[in-house]
């Protein structure tokens, strides 16, 4: 039975806590992640890494514990109550490392949970919007002096355009011939949009943009908000890891500003909201403004753009390979998030000309 499984693993790390009982949090494409309940307070967050999309466990885990720590100690004095409310704290193992590896060789890793919380999956308002802007743009701040040749790269090339084109052709090569013709449209948008997609990167290659310490996978359900939806915790960090700040800019936007669920079929209800656009922006710019500089700025909706595409990408790509990446619910899951993404991007370009990025 699961509940003893996980209980068993639980009881590997120094919580000092009893097992009660556990529940899926089931909102992840990668990873298996569990509440577990305990017959006191805190309650933890049980999560096993998928070792196969994750392939240094180890650097994951050290990158978070490392990032984690590095927030902690430069929001002691602003939050000396209930700090752990603002940061994740990872427990460690019985080995005193921060996972434990069971023996089918998963990794596993336990942090403490964050109760009394909201997480938000389609943003209903813009002060949620510009409470979510002013949370990622603290991360980044807020680690904007860690020495990013410190961090592991996890997936190395995770959002290179050049890279995910070469897994697209890749899959266009040996996908099966039902799914190329159900994705013919999109198959042709993304071909078109080829060079428009690698003007970001060029950039980075450039060195024009900073590296920094980035998040990679802003969307804003990893974002944990109060009951009065201020911005509390940036959650769900295994994807830390050396980028630039644009790509965490814009995965916050595409998801903010969409005003479907990023799996929605139904393409009329996808709308980017330009007004969200501009009340993150305005929250992340408070932030940010003493350390991004004026370039980075000025392409930060360009990051907007080029991760909602990417992600149309990956998800087109996944379909094409049968869907060996994302977790899917039914067959055609995958072409639907693409397609989806890419009305979301057209979207957004016909109210590009409303955006305001203002520095106060
Ligand atoms: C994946 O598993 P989850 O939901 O945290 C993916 C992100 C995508 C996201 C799309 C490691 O994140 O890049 O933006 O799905 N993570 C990985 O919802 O590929
Ligand atoms: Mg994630």
């Amino acid at each position: 039975m699961l509940t003893d499984k996980l209980e068993y693993i639980f009881n590997k790390f120094q919580h000092g806590n009893e097992y009660k009982s556990y529940q899926e949090l089931a909102s992840g494409h990668i990873n298996d992640t569990y509440l577990i309940k305990t017959q006191t307070k805190p309650n933890f967050v049980l999560q096993r890494i998928n070792h196969t999309v994750f392939k240094d466990v180890k650097g994951l885990i050290n990158n978070k514990v490392a990032i984690s720590n590095h927030i902690r100690l430069k929001l002691k004095n602003t939050y000396a109550e209930a700090l752990e409310r603002h940061v994740l704290t990872f427990v460690k193992a019985a080995t005193g490392e921060y996972y434990f590896k069971d023996t089918d060789g998963d990794f596993w890793n336990l942090s403490i949970f964050i109760d009394n919380t909201l997480t938000i999956d389609t943003v209903k308002d813009e002060e949620v919007a510009y409470e979510g802007g002013k949370l990622f743009g603290e991360f980044l701040n807020l680690t904007s002096d860690f020495d990013v040749a410190k961090l592991t790269e996890v997936i190395p090339k995770f959002h290179d355009m050049s890279f995910r084109y070469a897994q697209f052709n890749s899959a266009l090569q040996s996908a099966p011939k039902e799914r190329l013709f159900m994705a013919t449209q999109e198959i042709d948008y993304v071909l078109g949009l080829k060079e428009d997609m690698h003007v970001l990167q060029n950039l980075k290659e450039s060195g024009e943009l900073k590296l920094r310490v980035t998040h990679n996978d802003t969307k804003i359900s990893n974002a944990l908000f109060t009951k009065d939806n201020k911005g509390l915790c940036v959650i769900d960090t295994d994807t830390v890891m050396p980028g630039i700040a644009h790509y965490d800019f814009g995965d916050a936007i595409r998801t903010i500003c969409n005003s479907a669920a990023e799996d929605e079929s139904n393409l009329d209800l996808v709308k980017f909201n330009i007004d969200y656009f501009n009340a993150y922006a305005k929250g992340f710019l408070e932030k940010v403004k003493d350390s991004l500089n004026a370039k980075e700025i000025e392409c930060l909706p360009l990051g907007a753009q080029t991760i909602i595409f990417i992600m149309g990408l990956r998800f087109l790509t996944d379909y094409l390979n049968n869907d060996v990446y994302y977790k899917t619910k039914y067959p055609q899951h995958n072409l639907d998030r693409a397609k989806n993404q890419f009305q979301l991007l057209k979207s957004f370009k016909e109210k590009y000309n409303q955006i305001k990025l203002e520095i106060n």
